[in-house]
């Protein structure tokens, strides 16, 4: 069963190979997006190592003059909306020199270099020279974009990134960000037609159309201000604390600094180091006492942003004090989340199934996301808790033995939703097989 596991996942990944960059799914996503492409990579690094760098290198081909990683890298045409001609990035006051859009996702990427190093240095040989030369030369361009990361969307200093848009947190319609949206009131704009609804069994599998108006409304806002960050923070009706962005950031911080020790780069490390503890003292700080969950917070109206959604494990993700680390596990594996009694496998629902605004088949309302097992899983090892990283990876390996590598399932029935033959779905399966 492992074996065809593996070998389907590696045929998933071979479809959606441009080349030099692998998109995010055959029709729903023809492009490459950035936290994607990292969790792309760890699949494909156990693959090919070359094929692994290319797949970062491309991505980082991209990187604005700022510093940002954008979310997307719009490198051919397509119908996907909104593509370059919405997203306008040309017009940004220091513009990239690829189109891409004008916003970024949470950072995974040295995730993705620590997976491909390790993987370079168990094949040895060519792979290790070509791993080791790759996240030496490219460390620059990754610190560039965590101290970007950490000034910008961080300027004072708090700990906790600032998003823009929900597209920025990944997780687009979570319950998190209901609150935010109804604030967002569109008025006149240009018009537009949706392309995701034409990609999925059923359109409730998707956002709804309101709240895909509020979305290009923000993009629309965010052109008018040639992508200026000053502007777009006093300017933008959508301005949250992520909490889970910021786990993120703490984790993937901390590991850059591992790098740049590992690679002589000492006055880099030490910066990393405070960045990844600053971050972890944020989501840290964010935990209610009460509910056990880590909480974002809209900026705007200063309101705490309760809701049972997955991003309140951040500190299982970030790393934390031992005891938040037992609370927050026990959680995860109790009746509300992994252990709730309707579910068809024990992996982290997008919103806990016992919550109000729990919606089994709607994208990040419900369903189980095999990626974010993943990344559950990969932190719990990493933070010394390899009984729930193994854990979680038995189940996620039962889950995915439909073959389908979807993009999300329901919890309760099982059922394969959203786009198939994801890639980041198949570069989890790759990765826990190998
Ligand atoms: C989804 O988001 C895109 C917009 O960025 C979309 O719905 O068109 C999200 O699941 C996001 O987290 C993911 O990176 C992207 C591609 O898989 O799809």
């Amino acid at each position: 069963m492992t074996a065809a596991l593996a070998d389907a996942a590696a045929a998933v990944l071979r479809g959606n190979d441009l080349g030099h960059l692998t998109v995010a799914s055959p029709d729903l996503y023809p492009h490459q997006w950035s936290w994607d492409t990292a969790f792309v990579a760890v699949g494909i690094s156990r693959l090919s190592v070359p094929r692994a760098v290319a797949e970062m290198t491309s991505l980082l081909a991209a990187q604005w003059p700022s510093g940002m990683i954008p979310h997307i890298v719009f490198d051919r045409p397509s119908a996907y909306f909104p593509g370059p001609e919405r997203w306008r990035s040309e017009l940004a006051i220091d513009p990239p020199a690829l189109r891409t859009s004008g916003i970024c996702q949470p950072p995974v990427h040295s995730v993705a270099l620590a997976c491909i190093l390790q993987e370079g240095r168990r094949r040895g040989g060519s792979d290790r020279r070509t791993a080791e030369d790759f996240v030496a030369g490219t460390l620059p361009g990754w610190l560039a974009w965590h101290r970007w990361l950490a000034a910008s969307r961080d300027p004072e200093g708090h700990g906790l990134v600032e998003i823009h848009h929900s597209w920025e947190s990944g997780m687009d319609n979570s319950p998190r960000w209901d609150f935010p949206y109804s604030r967002v009131m569109p008025g006149e704009m240009e018009p537009f037609t949706r392309t995701d609804t034409r990609h999925v069994g059923e359109v409730r599998q998707r956002p709804t159309d309101e709240e895909y108006r509020r979305y290009i409304w923000l993009v629309d806002q965010m052109v008018a201000v040639r992508y200026d960050e000053e502007a777009i923070r006093k300017t933008i009706d959508f301005h949250v604390a992520d909490v889970f962005f910021s786990a993120l950031l703490a984790l993937t911080a901390e590991i850059i600094g591992e790098l740049a020790e590992e690679f002589g780069r000492r006055a880099d490390a030490a910066e990393m180091s405070e960045v990844a503890a600053r971050f972890r003292a944020g989501v840290a700080a964010a935990v209610d006492p009460e509910t056990g969950l880590a909480t974002d917070r809209d900026l705007r109206s200063g309101r705490l942003l309760h809701s049972a959604a997955l991003s309140g494990f951040a500190p299982l993700i970030s790393g934390a004090e031992a005891d938040v680390l037992a609370r927050q596990r026990e959680l995860l594996l109790g009746p509300d989340w992994c252990g709730h009694r309707a579910l068809r496998h024990a992996v982290p629902p997008s919103t806990s199934p016992a919550a109000a605004q729990f919606d089994r088949r709607r994208y990040w309302r419900g369903p189980q996301w095999p990626v974010m097992t993943w990344l559950f899983s990969w932190a719990a090892r990493r933070h010394g808790d390899a009984e729930l990283a193994g854990r979680l990876r038995e189940e996620a390996l039962r889950q995915l033995g439909d073959l389908s590598f979807a993009e999300y399932y329901d919890p309760l029935s099982g059922q394969a939703l959203g786009s198939r033959a994801q890639s980041w779905t198949a570069a989890a399966a790759l990765d826990w097989t190998a």
